[in-house]
């Protein structure tokens, strides 16, 4: 398969470009670096993380026939994404390129219009190039459980079959996100819905949840080389990876509000898996398919109890520090997000456990100087 990654450089992209191409696939990767300027912006280092992506990809090359390719792109820049589709025809695109922090995104207006310019604006581009230069092409592309917000009915996958006076209908699942980066993916899915429908171009949405790991099959080859970003910022950091940061510099973990609010998890590595699964099943012409793409579903609060335990057993005593919700969001709701699609075809999930979160502390633990201590409180409120 010729397999195009958009976002190649990120917490994802990286490790997605490495997996594919371990699996004979030729690899063409893109990105243009705007996680990089945000994170200059505002002083954020990721940790592990030794070489830019040309030198990664170099190394990586160094052992492979099927050399992986990289394009400095920026999807705002219409003309020469097309040139890259034209030239490539990828069978399937996997679609990672866009400002991913809710943080980041209700930080200003600025940060706010950046976030759905960038991710609206290049994801429509991409439509338009894929209807011209590929429309056999697989689009795959990541969706986030936030589109759905906490509704007091159980989630579907994507679409909702509804009766109303009597009549009946297949919607796409009604949205009710809680920041303008979750609404940028509404608006993405939105559009491509209305592309597949119109173009009879093929896309699978993948409503991913929160991502946690620092490690994957391909990163262990090489840690010096390989190693993914692992931000524990309160920018690009998700909740387990900064639970983890925080144990392991023995700091108290930072659970925002009462910490009963249920967000649904998975692991990096199911990350690929979910990709590959996608990938090896393509939809029809003409289908908007939608996956849930999590494994696990945990409160806060027992995400904090699983990263103290994991911790205890490491010699390090913390407690939880429950501060009051930088966010607006439900702290106590219904949730029941359906996630069978991606089992179905095969998906094998990885538990979140105290061994899980006790080999982190210990792989965390080597880059422990690098970690700062200012990046754990949250500074970006939703309501000032
Ligand atoms: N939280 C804490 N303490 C922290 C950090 C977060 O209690 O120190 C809580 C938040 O209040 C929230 C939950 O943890 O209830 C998840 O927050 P997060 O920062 O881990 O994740 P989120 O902002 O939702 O965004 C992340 C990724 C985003 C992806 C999304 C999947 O940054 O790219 O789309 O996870 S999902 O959450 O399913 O929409």
């Amino acid at each position: 398969m010729k397999i195009l990654i958009l976002g190649a450089d990120g917490y994802l992209g990286w490790p997605t470009c490495m997996y594919f191409s371990d699996l004979g696939h030729d690899v063409y990767a893109l990105d243009n670096f705007s996680k990089r300027k945000i994170e200059l912006e505002f002083g954020i280092n990721s940790l592990s993380q030794n070489y830019n992506i040309v030198q990664r990809i170099e190394e990586w090359n160094k052992n492979i026939k099927k050399k992986i390719n990289f394009y400095n792109c920026d999807l705002l820049n219409h003309r020469n994404l097309y040139s890259i589709l034209e030239r490539v025809r990828p069978d399937a695109i996997v679609h990672y390129a866009e400002q991913p922090s809710a943080p980041y995104s209700m930080h200003s207006r600025e940060a706010a219009v950046f976030t759905q310019y960038n991710n609206v604006i290049g994801n429509l581009n991409l439509l338009f190039g894929i209807k011209k230069y590929c429309p056999n092409t697989h689009l795959i592309k990541l969706g986030t459980m936030g589109e759905y917000g906490t509704p007091n009915i159980d989630i579907e996958e994507g679409w909702l079959n509804i009766e109303h006076k009597g009549r009946k209908e297949r919607i796409l699942y009604p949205k009710k996100p809680g920041s303008f980066y979750h609404l940028s993916k509404v608006h993405d899915s939105n559009n491509i819905e209305f592309a597949t429908r119109n173009w009879k171009i093929r896309c699978t949405d993948l409503n991913q949840g929160v991502v946690y790991g620092i490690e994957t099959e391909q990163t262990k080859k090489n840690e010096k080389f390989f190693n993914t970003s692992f931000h524990y910022d309160d920018i690009f950091g998700t909740v387990i990876n900064r639970f983890i940061a925080q144990a392991v510099k023995k700091k108290n973990l930072t659970v925002y509000g009462s910490g009963n609010q249920r967000r649904a998890f998975l692991n990096i590595q199911d990350t690929l898996n979910c990709v590959r699964i996608s990938a090896e099943n393509p939809p029809q012409e003409g289908e908007f398919r939608v996956f849930n793409q999590y494994t696990e579903q945990f409160s806060i609060d027992e995400l904090a109890d699983i990263v103290i335990s994991a911790a205890k057993s490491n010699g390090i005593q913390i407690k939880k520090e429950k501060l009051k919700n930088p966010r607006t969001e439900m702290e106590k709701h219904y949730y029941n997000p359906k996630n069978e699609s991606l089992i179905k075809l095969g998906l094998k999930p990885i538990s979140f456990n105290e061994t899980l979160a006790s080999q982190m502390i210990s792989k965390v633990l080597k880059y422990s100087e690098e970690i700062h201590e200012k990046f754990f409180k949250p500074k970006v409120k939703w309501v000032e």
